[in-house]
């Protein structure tokens, strides 16, 4: 399948971490093409292979299959850390992954509020979206028909993630406050650390993409409510890094290890709006290491033991904004929280404090603080005990 360097993208358009790996590809100049999962190689090599349905999935000239696009960034940027990706500097690496991490976890809420709640009002677009994908051929009908029997499994996702009609209105606000910010940031450096895109950019691109600024409802609201980050989005699919909005913006981070000040309103929104889940979330998964004190590294993070994208090791139940969250728990963005925050526990010096003293004004030093009972790793596509 993969010849002259080229790698296989299975993925589709209307996917939500397709829209972070794309972006990476582009902006990294990988040559790939994309291929859908109804084509017969993906049932013949691909899923025999990671053994549960799941897009993206990466193949490299060399044959290899990768599942998780963080796993598909590290696989590159090891294999070729040129052009820069993410940040050599140490504050700006940290919180490059903090927000990277942010992006790929923590708005699967409103991004699939945003699908599926306002279903009935761009029914016909996801049926075209989910078909693209899964039935190839010409027959509208016979595509329609199964888009939606997978479109149902998805639909179903809200109340795993704490959508309910109670909670709407909130997810609806702390969204928009969260288009604010970085609409505001927008207005001042082309991506999300200054001049040069970062793992933080194609982070959010998993969210703002595929769900945010392309599904009908949702991408009417961010044209008219953000119009920068609109553009961000297009950009993000860009190969060219510097745009000439921002004629004199250097196509580079910011000197000396700076963090924009823009960026500081878009820290504290994750921070506050991140951090009660996660701190949630660290509480009950140390409850289950507890429980579970003689279980063998390489155990699966997930209940029964099943093999899933987005497992859960039970309920949730906390307080946000006001509002009583109750859904499945998420250790795989605790796996991605934990896995940025190690780069800012490994600051020393003047970093150490440049970064403590972003926290402070940032609203972040509880969330910083949580410090897991036992890693977790990922292998064989999946979420496993260190
Ligand atoms: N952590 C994975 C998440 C992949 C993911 O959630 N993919 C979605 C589509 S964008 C999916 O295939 N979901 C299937 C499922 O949840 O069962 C990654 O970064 O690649």
């Amino acid at each position: 399948m993969t010849s002259n360097g080229t790698y296989v993208l299975w993925g589709s358009p209307h996917s939500y971490y397709t829209g972070k790996i794309r972006s990476y590809l582009i902006k990294k100049g990988v040559r790939y093409r994309e291929e859908f999962t109804f084509h017969t190689q993906f049932q013949a090599r691909i899923l025999p292979a990671v053994r549960h349905f799941v897009v993206p999935i990466l193949e490299t000239p060399d044959g290899r299959i990768l599942q998780d696009t963080t796993d598909m960034i590290e696989h590159i940027e090891a294999a070729m850390p040129l052009p820069l990706m993410i940040p050599d500097t140490p504050v700006q690496k940290a919180v490059a992954w903090l927000l990277g991490a942010f992006g790929s976890e923590a708005l699967l809420p409103p991004g699939m509020h945003y699908r599926w709640s306002y279903r009935a009002e761009q029914e016909n677009f996801l049926c075209a979206e989910f078909g693209r994908l899964l039935q190839g051929g010409p027959d509208r009908e016979a595509r329609y028909a199964t888009a939606r029997q997978t479109m149902q499994y998805f639909n179903d996702f809200l109340p795993i993630l704490g959508v309910t009609p109670e909670t709407i209105p909130t997810v609806e606000a702390a969204y928009c406050e969260l288009l604010d910010a970085l609409d505001e940031h927008f207005l001042h450096v082309p991506y999300l650390l200054g001049g040069r895109p970062s793992i933080a950019d194609f982070g959010l691109m998993a969210p703002m993409f595929a769900h945010l600024a392309r599904d009908p409802v949702p991408a009417t609201l961010m044209k008219n409510r953000a119009s920068n980050v609109f553009r961000w989005t297009e950009r993000m699919n860009l190969a060219r890094i510097g745009d000439g909005e921002f004629p004199d913006c250097p196509e580079t981070y910011p000197a000396n290890d700076e963090i924009p000040a823009s960026l500081e309103p878009v820290l504290r929104l994750v921070f506050q709006d991140w951090g009660a889940q996660l701190l949630a979330d660290a509480q009950a998964y140390d409850g289950w290491v507890a429980s579970n004190p003689s279980v063998a590294g390489g155990t699966l993070v997930s209940l029964g033991g099943k093999r899933s994208v987005h497992p859960s090791i039970g309920p949730l139940e906390y307080q946000w904004r006001g509002c009583t969250i109750r859904r499945s728990t998420s250790p795989h963005g605790l796996w991605h929280f934990d896995k940025a925050a190690a780069f800012a526990r490994a600051l020393t010096g003047d970093a150490e404090s440049r970064f403590a003293a972003l926290v402070r004004r940032t609203g972040g030093e509880q969330v910083m603080g949580i410090r897991l009972a036992r890693p977790m790793t990922r292998h064989d596509y999946v979420l496993v005990l260190a």
